[in-house]
């Protein structure tokens, strides 16, 4: 062979291969990216039923949901797929059980990144569960003293609501205080049932708020300088010292009331319950 046309005829076979290999190149960095997660999942419990919404994701032809029953949900955890809206309602639950979830929206590019956590519990002792800023919190069945309210939070896994920031203050009165339709007075973690006056949280301190959390004698205020507590409150109301021990968020008053009184502990109320 002529060795001037073999040498052209390599030069143009490599040439050939470049141009493929850079096609390539091309079309990948052209895909279309998975998407991001979607914002506000939610999660509510009740009736053996958990209810789940979440914001819609521009250009997501579907969501998958992932769950389970302990925390830290990965894909690898159970997978509902296929969910053509932005809410899904998770039947036939088993209760005892807290359920924790995530949600990716998904395109034609695959699962995208998976939301923020979100969880609800379910309990025969509980008639509903909502979660706020990675905590579950949920409302007993039926009303039963502090001490019974405090065995039933513990019963799973949680404790009866320490009150660390004025907006969880409001939250937590907005959700529960009226729930169903019924304005209720609910208990809540705050005791002065050792030294008359002097009112802590039965769960324990809460560490670097400023003293904010743990601030809760008479008088104490939020940031916001508005009172923890009711007006005259709290008052030891009754009949002799040590008469009322026990906090409560007072929502049955007829002006919507998110502030604290301080209620006999044997009194029967709803109580709220805080899972970390
Ligand atoms: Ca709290
Ligand atoms: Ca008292
Ligand atoms: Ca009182």
């Amino acid at each position: 062979m002529n060795k001037v046309l073999y040498i052209i005829l390599i030069s143009l076979f490599s040439l050939t291969i470049f141009s493929c290999a850079k096609d390539t190149d091309e079309k990948t960095t052209t895909a279309t990216a998975t998407l991001s997660a979607p914002d506000n999942l939610s999660a509510s419990g009740a009736n053996n039923t958990i209810t789940l919404t979440w914001n819609s994701v521009s250009g997501a032809t579907s969501y998958t949901l992932y769950w389970d029953n302990v925390s830290g949900i990965d894909n690898s955890d159970t997978a509902i797929t296929s969910i053509t809206n932005d809410n899904y309602t998770h039947n036939n639950m088993d209760n005892g059980s807290t359920y924790y979830y995530k949600v990716a929206a998904v395109n034609s590019s695959g699962t995208g990144t998976l939301s923020s956590v979100a969880s609800a519990i379910l309990s025969a002792n509980i008639q509903g569960s909502e979660t706020n800023e990675g905590h579950t919190y949920a409302l007993t069945s039926s009303t039963m003293s502090w001490d019974s309210a405090a065995t039933a939070a513990a019963a799973v896994g949680g404790y009866l609501a320490t009150l660390n920031t004025k907006a969880e203050n409001i939250w937590l009165y907005e959700k529960f205080g009226t729930y169903g339709g019924t304005a209720r007075d609910l208990w809540i973690g705050a005791l002065d049932n050792v030294t008359e006056g002097t009112w802590y949280w039965y769960n324990g301190t809460t560490s670097g708020d400023g003293g904010v959390s743990d601030n809760i004698s008479s008088g104490a205020k939020w940031p916001d300088g508005s009172n923890k507590w009711h007006t005259n409150e709290p008052n030891d109301y009754g009949s002799g010292s040590g008469t009322e021990n026990c906090g409560t968020i007072r929502s049955s008053l007829s002006a919507a009331e998110w502030r604290w009184n301080d209620y006999a502990c044997s009194g029967s109320y709803y109580g709220i319950i805080e899972v970390d």
